[in-house]
């Protein structure tokens, strides 16, 4: 039978489970990535797992997010992460050698394996022919363990390209096209397989770009053939041997095949505050903007960085802009500074930061009060910039270009000078120096502890009956940026009574106390949310931190796929409403009681849940497999596997 791209490599890595869209299966995986802020509870619990290495064929703990280091905590668990990797065979990318995700695709990622990171734009390796998923830092931690990773086996959606990008038209703009068909709701276990003779114009990065901001669209991954631009790119990286030719078979049969002719794209923008508000630039024209960010891992290559230096070259930044730059890699760098492009850039008054998320995760660079912000980054969440009133708009590179020329947002064909056509090198600038192998003598590695790493919290089976408080009732598309904000207060990832403190900080400042008293009064904690709930980043701290203060349940319209398994991996268990009238009843404060819930989840039975203020109660439903049922009653995956442990 004829077979998608995604069927081929998802069947090869198959341990459990039937290929079936819709089943829950396993498969094995091949690379793991983390990175620092969601990496360090990830060790802490891969250690508690008790192995003496990793048995994934190959691991790599990236430092990029929390690199701005004021006070010890970030410093202390990179030195933490440092000593974990040398002792546990796992490859450390110093802070300063880039984003996990632009570094992995340059120097690991293979066509045909499986990569799972600790971040939910991990599928950016999608560009180069991977199947990469992102997880939250426990599944990652079982997968460095060895055991299998679980996931609904997907309904695989064939984009169909064709045509070729006009100049000033590029991948970024593919992508806000896609977010503006598919919206950042209802593709929740949907696989994008990119195909069709559209594909052969668009390079590696550009792919990678395409495939990193399907995240947006809350689908599992999304992957491109690995042709001749791979087998280039690959060459180029000087790891033409990992190359492999990829393909879906041409009569393959998709769940739903989209039509795309990228000839007749035009620059596109995500304006405030969701990456799903799509919108030509054409139409904001003349919009005054106050600050201009290019970077991320969605738009940090050399190739981004070289439309933006060929576009700027010779003119100033706009003296009302801040221009900041943080590239994706210090290969980028390199390149940039050996063919002078770097000096250009900084002729012409950009701020260069780190190598490093940096700005896109806003603990740098936030915009002033009211600020209209243009980033080349994935995410423009109320608040992530760090400035709650910033109004932050995604774009393309040469959208960003133009703007921090005109100082207004600005289609950049308008700006009226030739389009810069970046070759891609035949050559990248090769020196993994600051990528650290682990150690041949294991045993001498002491792991370094600073007192902000705390031990992993684990929680209780779930009890017989809830008896619950809706602490607090959040609108459709809360993401994990609303419920655990990362910015300033993602130094504390690895201390969760201190970062707990945070806890829906951006909607709800007193959320945390009002949560600490249910919890202190002996009842449990309710979180009741709308549509897509827990959209956005793979932190497991959305749901860990939940836990620690007492939450057992969340009720929701629906929910996002990392946050569904994070939620279950921690012992609190994810209820979808039946109707929309029992969403609108409900209000913050209100007793719920979810009577012999255990029982019930057991045996499959319908759930009621007691509105005991109200005087209602209404059913609720769950979508759990037996093994996620397992989990959740247990407590929690931790729970679980100490309960596994001590039979
Ligand atoms: C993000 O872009 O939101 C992050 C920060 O990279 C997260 C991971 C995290 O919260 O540490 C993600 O995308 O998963
Ligand atoms: Fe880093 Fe931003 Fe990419 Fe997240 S989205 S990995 S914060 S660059």
């Amino acid at each position: 039978m004829a077979k998608t791209l995604t069927q081929k490599i998802l069947e090869k890595h198959l341990v459990l489970g039937e290929y079936k869209p819709g089943n829950e299966i396993g498969i094995r995986i091949d690379q793991t990535l983390t990175q620092d802020a969601t990496g360090t509870m990830a060790y802490l619990q891969f250690e508690a797992m008790g192995l003496d290495t990793v048995k994934s064929d190959l691991s790599v703990s990236y430092v990029d997010h929390n690199t701005i280091q004021i006070g010890f905590e970030n410093a202390d668990d990179h030195r933490y992460l440092l000593t974990v990797a040398a002792k546990y065979g796992i490859y450390y990318s110093r802070a300063g050698n880039g984003i996990c995700h632009q570094v992995h695709l340059e120097r690991f990622g293979k066509p045909g394996t499986t990569l799972l990171g600790s971040d939910s734009h991990t599928p950016t390796g999608g560009g180069i022919g991977q199947i990469a998923i992102g997880a939250g830092g426990l599944d990652v931690a079982l997968a460095m363990a060895g055991e299998p990773f679980y996931l609904t086996c997907p309904r695989v959606i064939k984009i169909n390209l064709t045509g070729k990008l006009q100049p000033w038209v590029s991948a970024k703009d593919v992508i806000l096209k896609i977010l503006e068909l598919f919206t950042t709701k209802g593709n929740v276990g949907c696989v994008f397989e990119y195909a069709g003779p559209g594909v052969k114009t668009l390079t590696v990065p550009e792919r990678a770009t395409i495939a990193n901001m399907g995240a947006e669209c809350g689908v599992t991954t999304s992957i491109f053939p690995s042709d001749e631009e791979a087998r280039k790119f690959l060459k180029a990286q000087a790891r033409e041997d990992d190359w492999q030719e990829l393909t879906a078979d041409p009569d393959a049969e998709y769940f739903k095949v989209v039509d795309l002719d990228l000839s007749e794209l035009v620059p596109l923008t995500a304006t405030p505050h969701s990456p799903g508000n799509i919108s030509p630039v054409k139409d904001l024209e003349g919009t005054e903007v106050n600050q201009v960010c290019v970077g991320s891992c969605t738009n940090s290559s050399f190739r981004d960085l070289m439309v933006v230096a060929e576009t700027l070259k010779g003119k100033h930044v706009h003296p009302h802009v801040s221009f900041v730059m943080a590239p994706g890699s210090k290969q980028v760098v390199d390149m940039l500074a050996r063919n002078g492009s770097l000096a250009d850039l900084i002729e012409s008054g950009i701020r260069l930061a780190e190598n490093a998320c940096g700005f896109c995760i806003g603990n740098s660079q936030s915009p002033q009060t009211n600020a209209v912000s243009l980033r080349t980054s994935n995410r423009n969440f109320l608040g992530r910039s760090g400035t709650k009133s910033a109004n932050v708009y995604l774009v393309s590179p040469e959208t960003a270009a133009a703007a921090a020329i005109t100082g207004t947002i600005t289609d950049p064909r308008d700006l009226g000078v030739p389009y810069p056509n970046v070759d891609m090198p035949e050559k990248f600038v090769i020196d993994d120096s600051m990528i650290l192998p682990p150690s041949d003598d294991p045993d001498s590695i002491e792991i370094y502890r600073g007192p902000n790493i705390g031990e992993p919290p684990s929680n209780n089976p779930m009890p017989q009956t809830i008896n619950g408080v809706v602490a607090i009732r959040v609108d459709d598309y809360t993401t994990t940026d609303h419920i655990i904000p990362a910015g300033s207060r993602m130094k504390y990832r690895s201390n969760v009574p201190k970062y707990s403190e945070f806890l829906f900080e951006v909607v709800d400042p007193d959320f945390y106390s009002r949560a600490k008293d249910i919890k202190e009064s002996g009842r449990q904690n309710i979180i009741v949310g709308g549509i897509s709930y827990g959209q956005g980043s793979s932190r497991e701290h959305a749901a860990l931190c939940p836990m620690y203060m007492g939450v057992r349940a969340v009720l929701a319209k629906s929910f996002e796929r990392i946050h569904t398994a994070n939620l279950i991996n921690f012992g609190i268990v994810p209820l979808t409403f039946k109707s929309e009238a029992d969403f609108d009843a409900i209000e913050q404060g209100d007793n719920l009681e979810i009577p012999n819930i255990r029982e019930k989840i057991a045996n499959g039975e319908t759930l009621v849940v007691k509105d005991t203020t109200k005087g209602t109660e209404f059913e609720v439903e769950y979508d759990l497999s037996d093994r996620a049922k397992e989990i959740v009653l247990a407590g929690g995956m931790l729970s679980l596997i100490k309960n596994k442990k001590s039979n």
